[in-house]
């Protein structure tokens, strides 16, 4: 592959480190975080690995807390790689009994004698935007060997899961994604930021963006899609470009039609990093690598951006699984309607993990733009709430962490958050006490 990556020399170095600690090791464990990110930072260091014919056991955990990281010191001593993780429980790693590497992003506790860290934040980037974990697990697997910068395309995905890509690609992100581009194992297009093999399955599987009347209403969606010419069987990267403008100009009226901010119907359109090999959208690999970590198969991630084709068949059943239960409340929400109060608007979610994902699509998609939503759903004794808002209620003096922190005080609870995003925990029985109050608060907040 032609081109190169320049990052400071400090940086090289510890990478070097680290594949000396590899190339050292008979047998490594190989543990990395469930999420899209983790996954696509553990398909890297697999394939890598097993390039250079190294023997090692890869497992998927949701966190490394002391528990975790007990049960590790139980397997015995060896060599061991924590990826997409690690920094922020340095003292509980330099105690394992074991030459430990760990490739992470997140903001580092300290610098270590005995553990290798390489972490973006030691050579003054920034690991939130600049590089992900799947980035620092590439740039390994590239000094292991040159040969490894084909698998660009995956930790690409990772960037996109950690939500690394918004508003263009940024440091050693965009070097890897310039890289990828020049030796055309990546392809960026303006398109529709929409996921799904075929467009039907793109449109009528849709959470994000939810079309109201299409999303969830299969025979809906394939009257649309033929009223406007297309087949809605054929693929999403096999469209021509005049029925993807088509198709893209009739998709933002209905956003609009539906009432959707002029922001919301924008994100519609977006920078589409195309995987030829993989005939896959990174931001569709990211989604599906989500879901298959959401659904405890990690396993299935990882072999689907190994470029197993039977595995992203898997993957988007899979995918489908987990956004019913979402796709159904949405569409409960868009026939049945909301509680309203005369500032705010409110649902119950029965599932409380998703709450948070139900309350923000109704929000951004189906319900009054100039109220913010709430989502209740009853754990045990307790109400959690989640709420959202918008950037342009936000603009007008919205801050829901405020409300709801005020609100769940008042009736023996908490809150807090984000001013656009904010959760809070009530007392079962003062949920009314409690709505009172941040509607008031609001309508103070809005007036
Ligand atoms: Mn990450």
């Amino acid at each position: 592959m032609s081109g190169s990556v320049t990052l400071p020399a400090d940086f090289s170095e510890a990478l070097k480190q680290a594949v000396r600690a590899i190339n050292a090791a008979d047998h490594l464990r190989v543990i990395s975080h469930y999420d899209a990110d983790g996954l696509s930072a553990a398909s890297v260091m697999a394939s890598a690995l097993k390039r250079a014919n190294k023997q090692f056991h890869l497992s998927m955990i949701k966190g490394l807390d002391p528990e975790a990281i007990e049960r590790i010191s139980k397997e015995g001593s060896g060599t061991i790689l924590f990826l997409d993780m690690g920094c922020g429980q340095i003292d509980g790693l330099e105690k394992l009994d074991a030459k430990v590497v760990v490739l992470d992003h997140h903001k580092p506790i300290r610098k270590s004698k005995k553990v290798i860290q390489v972490n973006p934040h030691f050579y003054g980037m920034d690991g939130m935007t600049e590089a992900c974990g799947a980035t620092v697990s590439l740039l390994l697997a590239a000094v292991l060997d040159p040969k490894n910068w084909d698998l660009a395309p995956v930790a690409i995905a990772g960037m996109i899961g950690d939500r690394q890509h918004m508003g263009g690609m940024k440091g050693v992100n965009l070097q890897v994604l310039d890289h990828a581009v020049e030796n055309k194992i990546i392809s960026v297009q303006r398109g529709l930021n929409l996921k799904g093999k075929t467009i039907l399955d793109a449109i009528a599987k849709s959470v994000d963006p939810y079309f109201v009347g299409l999303s969830g209403r299969e025979e809906n969606a394939i009257a649309f899609l033929e009223s406007i010419g297309l087949n809605p069987t054929s693929s999403m990267g096999a469209l021509e470009d005049i029925f993807r403008r088509k198709l893209t100009s009739m998709l933002s009226l209905r956003l609009m039609g539906q009432g959707c901010r002029p922001e919301t119907v924008e994100e519609l359109v977006s920078d589409v990093y195309w995987i030829p090999s993989l005939d896959l959208g990174a931001a569709d690999l990211a989604d599906l690598l989500n879901a298959c970590g959401r659904m405890d198969h990690e396993g299935l991630g990882v072999a689907l951006s190994m470029g197993d084709k039977d595995s992203i068949e898997k993957a988007d059943e899979l995918r489908t699984e987990y956004n019913k239960n979402i796709l159904e409340k949405l569409m409960s929400i868009e026939s049945d309607g909301v509680e309203e109060l005369e500032h705010i608007q409110y649902f119950t979610a029965p599932d409380s993990s998703l709450a948070g994902a139900e309350c923000g699509l109704a929000m951004q998609y189906i319900l009054d733009q100039s109220r913010p939503t709430l989502a209740l759903s009853t754990v045990k004794e307790k109400v959690k709430v989640s709420s959202r808002g918008t950037k342009y209620l936000i603009s007008k003096g919205l801050d829901l962490s405020a409300a709801l922190k005020k609100a769940a005080e008042g009736v023996g609870g908490n809150g807090g958050g984000h001013s656009v995003a904010s959760g809070a925990t009530v007392p079962k029985g003062k949920e009314e006490e409690f709505l009172k109050c941040v509607d008031e608060t609001v309508g103070k907040q809005l007036a």
